[in-house]
């Protein structure tokens, strides 16, 4: 369980791994703001390189409940409110969308992430064959969440619907 208390004590402490779940951020991850539609701060994505893989802890209240599609997008901007600058999925080897699909999928394709029915977002996903030297590149990357579920095979988004929420992962300029 998590006691909010116990975390804010434990924060004047040490460490605030004792706040962590085992799908947690280590300490040392960069952290960025998750941007809503209308400009403001509604979470944070907590990014984090390991072996041949990026990680993303995803944090975010207010949400419609429901599975909602993620991914990485090619431009590290996130103009709202449809994040339409942070241009087309991240796909340096121009194949086509979804986890599920043939000739895909796409480098920045995540899978589906859960909202709570209380609107909270709280989970890990990891981007395999990815790299921090690649997604913060010169025109950095983010990462976009859908208002719908991706069914992991339709080009070029998966039907995930509208982008409602978006994080820079590096700046864009
Ligand atoms: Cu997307
Ligand atoms: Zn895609």
């Amino acid at each position: 369980m998590r006691t909010p208390s116990l975390c804010l004590i434990l924060a004047g402490a040490t460490s605030l791994a004792a706040c962590a779940t085992p799908s947690d951020a280590p300490s040392s991850a960069m952290s960025v703001p998750l941007i809503g539609s209308a400009g403001q701060a509604i979470g944070t994505v907590r990014m984090w390189e390991t072996p041949g893989a990026v990680s993303f802890r995803v944090e975010a209240n207010g949400l419609s409940v429901g599975r909602k599609g993620l991914h990485v997008h090619a431009v590290g901007r996130c103009d709202g409110p449809g994040f339409t600058t942070a241009g087309s999925h991240w796909n340096p080897a121009s194949r086509k969308h979804g986890l599920s699909n043939p000739m895909g999928p796409h480098a920045g394709d995540l899978p589906n992430v859960p909202v709570a029915a209380n609107g909270t977002l709280r989970e890990t996903v990891v981007l395999t064959g990815a790299s921090f030297a690649q997604l913060r590149d010169a025109d950095g990357s983010a990462l976009v969440l859908h208002a719908g579920e991706d069914d992991n095979v339709t080009d070029p988004s998966g039907n995930s619907g509208d982008r409602i929420a978006c994080a820079v992962l590096s700046p864009a300029g």
